[in-house]
């Protein structure tokens, strides 16, 4: 799979995409993440990827010219690609959204800055819109770098899972049960005597009995989409201790 990042801060995307299971796929080769700064796509002798908004008011925005030589530059560099702009004005990302991009062969991520792009970019030139939460920031770049953590991930090879059963579509969310590592006493704080008796089917049986109760409790928008088992009932009405 081929990301290509159009941000006039291309820097931004060195250590966070070089490091971990991201860095590790790009070194093996099954994902490319190719970073094109914006403003190598002016044309004024001052390089200028902003200007004053028409009608007034605050801040400055992004000019169509350079983000749409960008994209026409790389048009023909790779695969079919899927276009994506970062704001808050698109919708949701979740890990349904991740699943289905990581099926793509090529991914191009615009990053805005200051107010925003101008409307045309969005409305003629992108596939899709995304925000990956109900907050503002300084620009798109931190929400392509999720983008691409998340569905990097989802890639065949990418966690050393060949197989890619794990994620299915059809699994509705559940929050993961807590984890436990040595040591066994922590300045006097135990690890839950179920994960040390041995016997797999008493530690699965507890690990979704607390995956439950999470979901509950922390995210009961999540629960209530849930389709219990008559297993999952009887592991709520348990005492959750095992
Ligand atoms: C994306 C971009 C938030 C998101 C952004 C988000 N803020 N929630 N800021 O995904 C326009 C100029 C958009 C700065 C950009």
């Amino acid at each position: 799979m081929i990301f290509e990042i159009l941000t006039i801060f291309p820097s931004m995307f060195s250590s966070p995409l070089e490091e971990g299971m991201v860095g590790k796929a790009r070194d093996r080769g099954l994902i490319q993440v190719r970073v094109h700064n914006i403003r190598d796509f002016t044309e004024d002798k001052h390089h200028m990827t902003d200007d004053r908004p028409f009608g007034g008011g605050e801040g400055m925005v992004m000019k169509p010219e350079p983000i749409v030589a960008a994209l026409r530059a790389i048009e023909g560099s790779g695969p079919a690609a899927r276009s994506i702009l970062l704001t808050p004005q698109g919708r949701l990302f979740d890990q349904d959204i991740a699943r289905r991009l990581s099926l793509l062969s090529r991914l191009v991520l615009i990053c805005g800055r200051y107010e925003g792009v101008d409307e045309r970019v969005a409305q003629y030139f992108t596939d899709d819109q995304i925000s990956i939460g109900d907050y503002v920031l300084t620009g798109g770049e931190l929400g392509a770098m999720v983008i691409v953590d998340a569905v990097a991930r989802l890639i065949p090879g990418v966690l050393g899972n060949e197989g890619s059963a794990l994620e299915d579509s059809f699994s509705r969310p559940v929050l993961e049960h807590p984890q436990y590592t040595r040591p066994r006493d922590f300045e006097g704080m135990g690890v839950p005597p179920v994960l040390l008796c041995g016997n797999h089917e008493t530690i699965r049986r507890w690990r979704r009995g607390q995956a439950l109760r999470r979901t509950r409790t922390r995210r009961p928008d999540l629960f209530a989409r849930l389709e219990l088992s008559p297993e999952d009932r009887r592991l709520l009405e348990e005492n959750g201790d095992g």
